[in-house]
């Protein structure tokens, strides 16, 4: 009962389902530096997303620069070839919100961190038309409880299950990383 009463006060932290470790808002951006691994990739537009798509990226790491900017490592395969990309992404003030030129203008935010297992990343294009989320996590891969999570969330912004890619059955460049961080 009293935890009835209590969701009813604040529904909108019981509404928030699935993994409760998670910080959604006041982004402590530092924390997001260091070693990452993609595991899901998922988009509306499933060709920038598949083999040779532009959106077939592959991060290595993020860097927080000194004017708050985010540095991301990425490979990518260019004509089956690992091929690094290193992409800046300066922030637009708002609380984890972020542009990155790159096939277009794109703007993304951080929808989800627990700094030390997950992030997922919300991107939405200026100039083209498509929607991409990204789960990156500490480790290769991840439970299957939060891929779950990870295609529900996409169903939520409009992109279905069959749109979700698990980087983690293909060639993600792992051989290309470098020892740490640079
Ligand atoms: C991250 O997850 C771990 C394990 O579930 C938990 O102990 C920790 O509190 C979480 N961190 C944040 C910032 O939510
Ligand atoms: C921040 O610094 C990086 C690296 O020097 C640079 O590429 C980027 O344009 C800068 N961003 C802003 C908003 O000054
Ligand atoms: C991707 O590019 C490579 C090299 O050009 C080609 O062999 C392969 O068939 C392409 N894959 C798809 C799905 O188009
Ligand atoms: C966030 C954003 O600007 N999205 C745009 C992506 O591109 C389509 C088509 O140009 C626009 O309708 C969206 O507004």
């Amino acid at each position: 009962m009293k935890l009835l009463l209590l969701c009813l006060g604040l529904t909108l932290v019981c509404a928030q389902e699935g993994n409760s470790d998670v910080v959604r808002s006041n982004f402590d951006i530092p924390e997001i530096a260091g070693e990452w691994y993609s595991i899901l990739l998922a988009s509306d537009n499933r060709e920038k997303i598949e083999e040779n798509g532009s959106m077939r990226v592959f991060v290595e790491y993020i860097d927080v620069l000194e004017n708050s900017s985010l540095l991301f490592k990425f490979h990518t395969k260019v004509n089956g070839v690992c091929t690094e990309l290193s992409l800046v992404s300066d922030s637009t003030g708002e609380d984890g919100v972020f542009t990155i030129s790159y096939d277009g203008e794109n703007k993304f935010r951080i929808l989800q961190v627990n700094y030390s297992q997950h992030i997922i990343f919300y991107l939405e294009n200026f100039s083209n038309s498509f929607k991409l989320l990204e789960l990156y996590a500490r480790e290769p891969d991840t439970s299957p409880e939060l891929k779950s999570e990870f295609v529900e969330i996409c169903q939520k912004y409009g992109v279905v299950k069959e749109n979700v890619i698990d980087l983690t059955k293909v060639d993600r460049c792992l051989q290309e990383r470098g020892n740490g961080v640079a």
